[in-house]
């Protein structure tokens, strides 16, 4: 008469290498154990600039779930690994303050993305100023093929200009025609729809397929 052995062993606890504890895939071991360590998630190298004052930091750092409390002017530039569901954006975002902004340029290589963070309630002559550096931005050798994320911020402000009239201002249509852009509106308080934003950005830059057009 032959003994069978006890079929059931929780693989994971019994002190196995991990790596023996994973047939027949790590999917299945998951759905049964828990235990596996989650999916990669797809990072993305993304450089975020807009005039100083714009938000850059405060938006940032609300998506890292880290305290508006004593931001301060950037000076130089920052990395933040930003996590969502499905991608993690390293952001380099760069100061906007003059004295920094005429290095941009320097730390655009390698960038798969870009950012572009605006007040949208500011005066005229800073709205201009955000205006020039988009363009510049848009038709840069090095982020002309890029998908942009355009977010016109400071929402929340009674002086803030909806983000069809800085569609407007800033003659987009003609000069991003064929690219790969958004436009939204944002503000620190509505986090919500600064992730919804940040999604479609993710789709877009996902979007492989896509073939990028030059202006
Ligand atoms: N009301 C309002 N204030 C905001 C918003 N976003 C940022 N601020 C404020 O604007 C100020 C400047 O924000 P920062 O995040 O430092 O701006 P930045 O773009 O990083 O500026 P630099 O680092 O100098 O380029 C801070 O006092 C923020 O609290 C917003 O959506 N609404
Ligand atoms: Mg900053």
């Amino acid at each position: 008469m032959s003994h069978s052995r006890p079929s059931v062993v929780i693989h994971g606890v019994t002190g196995l290498p991990l790596a023996a504890t994973r047939a027949p895939s790590d999917r299945c071991f998951r759905a049964l154990c828990c235990k596996g360590p989650p999916p990669p998630r797809t990072e993305y190298d993304v450089v975020c600039i807009g005039l100083t004052g714009a938000g850059k930091t405060s938006l940032l750092s609300r998506l890292c779930s880290e305290g508006s409390d004593g931001i301060v002017p950037t000076t130089g530039f920052s990395i933040k690994a930003v996590p969502f569901p499905n991608a993690v954006l390293n952001v380099k975002e760069l100061g906007g303050a003059d004295n920094i902004k005429k290095y941009w340029s320097r730390y655009y290589q390698g960038s798969q993305g870009v950012v572009f963070v605006l007040d949208s309630a500011s005066s005229d002559e800073d709205l201009e100023a955000a205006r020039n550096e988009l363009h510049s931005a848009l038709q840069h050798p090095q982020l002309c093929t890029l998908p942009f994320l355009i977010l016109a911020n400071h929402q929340d402000k009674p002086a803030a200009r909806t983000p069809n009239q800085v569609k407007k201002y800033f003659e987009l249509e003609p000069l991003a025609r064929g690219k790969r852009w958004i436009l939204e509106g944002s503000t620190t308080d509505n986090l919500e729809a600064v992730k919804e934003s940040f999604g479609q950005f993710i789709s877009l830059l996902e979007d492989k397929d896509t073939e990028p057009a030059r202006i």
